[in-house]
């Protein structure tokens, strides 16, 4: 094998006291000078469970290394517990934080803007709150939002999907209206999915999670509920035509996919359009997902992952059946997987359509090399950080967006 060698260096300290919005920016670049294709995987810590994986590669792939230099800082610190970001056509930023605020942000600046008013009330209790977020295909034009966000409501609340207008000024959401309720409506705080990301034909998909607890966990398998599922809309809330479950009786026709636990992360891989997805697993049980109409995902029959408490999950239990899709990969111990995007910059080639996942428990972004739909290479991204990694995107000149729970706003960029 050959050495890697690894330089961090501090390449710039700006420190600007004159205005309220700046902070101390630090500029890292990081660069590897001799590189190797068979390093051993990132992950070197026991699993939780001693499950066998269902084909070779499907966890613990092997360890690649960024051999183009890449640099990233710090755009604003100043963030309260962001969740998902997105650029504007102007290459400002986007940004949900959970307690029911958008704000924009400046990326050159940093500069923070007031919040914009006009959304409605969320629930921001536990896992809940205002949550992912896209804009219109034809923003420029109609600067009309997208969001998903939690309703509260009598007896519970439940994942929704939002639209509104941006106003003129950029203060304020107009004519906010809800055009879609997951159903049913439950009291918890965990769980809720809330990812929303539009299709090539204008078209929403929307990740929504199970819920969390024993009693809603069996729904994923349940057609009559959105909970566990992955569902396709129009920008009505309307369930998209041709929907895989439309003609079923007991079946929500806004259904695209379902058997997931709590998926968090939605992108369409940039050459083949195929819709990914990733899900929080139980301990140990992490996954990501190609998604195709009208597929079960398993849980919580199958998984790789075990029981908070350490019992193990299913009677009986098993990692495979036949009619239940395997996750292209999953990881043991877990990275809470939360957004996520592919790669399609010019400045690090190496990285097309690599995609990169946030992750907030294991406090790095994961880099996946993927080739003929199977993870081929796996690397550890801003893992010096000590950061929860909750979205990321990526700008029109290639460089990607992070926000973190901390409320960190990164960019990262070839040098
Ligand atoms: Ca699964």
């Amino acid at each position: 094998m050959k050495i890697i060698y690894t330089t961090i260096l501090l390449a710039a300290t700006l420190t600007s006291c004159s205005n309220a919005n700046s902070t101390s920016e630090k500029i890292q670049v990081v660069a590897n000078q001799e590189i190797s294709d068979t390093l051993p995987p990132v992950e070197t810590k026991k699993g939780n469970a001693d499950y066998k994986p269902a084909f070779e590669g499907q966890t613990r792939i092997a360890g690649v290394k960024t051999t183009t230099p890449y640099e990233f800082k710090v755009i604003t610190e100043s963030l309260n517990a962001p969740w998902g970001v997105v650029e504007l056509p102007d290459g400002r930023l986007l940004i949900t934080e959970t307690e029911g605020v958008m704000r924009i942000v400046d990326a050159s600046s940093g500069k923070v803007s007031e919040e914009i008013t006009g959304i409605p009330e969320v629930d921001d209790r536990g896992q809940g709150g205002l949550l992912g977020l896209t804009l219109s295909p034809d923003f420029s034009n109609d600067r009309m939002i997208f969001w998903a966000f939690t309703e509260k409501v009598d007896k519970g609340n439940h994942t929704a999907i939002a639209k509104g207008k941006l106003s003129k000024d950029e203060k304020s959401i107009e004519n906010a209206q809800v055009i879609y309720r997951a159903s049913p409506t439950y009291d918890g705080k965990l769980h809720y999915g809330g990812r929303v990301i539009f299709d090539k034909e204008g078209n929403l998909f929307v990740s929504i999670g199970e819920r969390s607890d024993k009693e809603t966990r069996v729904k994923s398998q349940d057609l009559s509920t959105s909970f566990g599922k992955i569902v396709h809309i129009t920008t009505e809330g309307k369930p998209v035509a041709g929907n895989p479950f439309e003609d079923q009786a007991d079946a929500r026709p806004e259904i695209y996919s379902y058997g997931h636990r709590n998926p968090q992360g939605l992108a369409f891989h940039p050459e083949t359009g195929e819709l990914w997805c990733n899900e929080f697993g139980p301990r140990g049980g992490d996954e990501l997902n190609l998604i195709k109409s009208g597929k079960n995902y398993g849980w919580p029959v199958i998984t790789y992952g075990i029981e908070y408490i350490g019992t193990k999950i299913g009677d009986p239990v098993i990692q495979q059946k036949e009619g239940m899709e395997q996750p292209v990969y999953y990881w043991d111990p877990v990275l809470s997987p939360s957004g996520m995007t592919f790669y399609k910059g010019n400045k690090i080639p190496e990285w097309e359509n690599n995609l990169f996942l946030g992750g907030l428990n294991s406090n790095h972004i994961a880099r996946l090399v993927i080739e003929g739909n199977k993870v081929v290479g796996e690397e550890r991204i801003l893992a010096d950080e000590g950061e929860r990694f909750r979205d990321i995107t990526q700008g029109k000149n290639g460089e990607l967006y992070v926000v973190t729970q901390g409320g960190k706003l990164y960019s990262i960029d070839g040098k």
